[in-house]
C-alpha cells in the first residue's frame, strides 16, 4: 500500500480525516510534529495546497491537508481562513466569536473546506471543497466534536455539530463532503490514472 501523510496537527480534525479515509487502499501515517508550516494563503484553497505540498516534499511521500474554517455573515465572513488564529484555545475563540457577534438577529454562517492532495514532489494531484450551512447559537450545546462545533447549530440535522454522533457530523459537514468529493480522486491515483 501506498503511504499517504495525514498533514494536520489539529487532533479533532486529523480523527476526523483518519475516520474518512480508512479502507480506501492507501497506508495513513502522521505528519512529524515538528514539522509546521506557515498558513501564508488567503484562501482555504492557497493553504491547504500550501500544507499538502510542504508535507509531501518535507517527507518525500503523498500528503492530504485541510484548510477550513467557519464564515460568519454578520461578521463579514470572519474568522474564516483565521478560524485557528481567533484565539489561543477553542474555549477562547468561542467565547471571542459570541462576544463579537453580541446579540445580532442575523446568526447565519458557514464551514468551509478545503482539501489538497499533493505528489511526493509537492505537485497538487486533486483539490476539493465542501461547505455546510448553520447558525451560531447563543451559548454552545453538546459536548462531541471539537473547534466551534458546540455553537455551530445545522437546520439540516437540528442539531449542534457538537450534539452530532460522528456519522451524523460527517454526513452533513464541510469536511464529509469535501472527503466525499475527492474520494474518486484518491481512487484514480491508487489506479494510476491521476
Ligand atoms: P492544521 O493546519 O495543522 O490542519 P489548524 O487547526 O491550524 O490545523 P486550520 O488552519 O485549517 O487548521 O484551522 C481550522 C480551524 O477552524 C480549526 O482550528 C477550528 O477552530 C475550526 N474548524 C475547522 N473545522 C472544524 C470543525 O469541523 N468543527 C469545529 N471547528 C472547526
Amino acid at each position: 500500500m501506498t503511504l499517504l501523510v495525514v498533514a494536520t496537527g489539529n487532533p479533532g480534525k486529523l480523527r476526523e480525516m483518519q475516520e474518512y479515509l480508512t479502507g480506501l487502499d492507501w497506508e495513513l501515517t502522521l505528519k512529524p510534529d515538528e514539522l509546521e508550516i506557515e498558513e501564508t494563503g488567503e484562501t482555504f484553497s492557497e493553504n491547504a495546497c500550501l500544507k499538502a505540498s510542504q508535507v509531501a516534499i518535507a517527507t518525500g511521500e503523498w500528503a492530504i491537508a485541510d484548510d477550513s474554517g467557519l464564515e460568519v455573515d454578520a461578521l463579514d465572513g470572519a474568522p474564516g481562513v483565521y478560524s485557528a488564529r481567533y484565539g489561543k484555545t477553542d474555549k477562547e475563540r468561542i467565547e471571542r466569536l459570541l462576544f463579537e457577534l453580541g446579540n445580532e438577529l442575523n446568526r447565519q454562517a458557514q464551514f468551509v473546506c478545503a482539501i489538497a492532495l499533493a505528489r511526493p514532489d509537492g505537485s497538487i494531484a486533486a483539490q476539493a471543497e465542501g461547505k455546510c450551512q448553520g447558525e451560531i447559537i447563543h451559548a454552545p450545546r453538546g459536548s462531541g466534536g471539537f473547534g466551534y462545533d458546540p455553537i455551530f447549530y445545522v437546520p439540516a440535522g437540528q442539531k449542534t455539530f457538537a450534539e452530532m454522533t460522528a456519522q451524523m457530523k460527517r454526513s452533513l459537514s464541510h469536511r464529509g463532503m469535501a472527503i466525499k468529493a475527492i474520494i474518486p480522486q484518491l481512487k484514480k491515483v491508487r489506479n494510476n490514472e491521476l
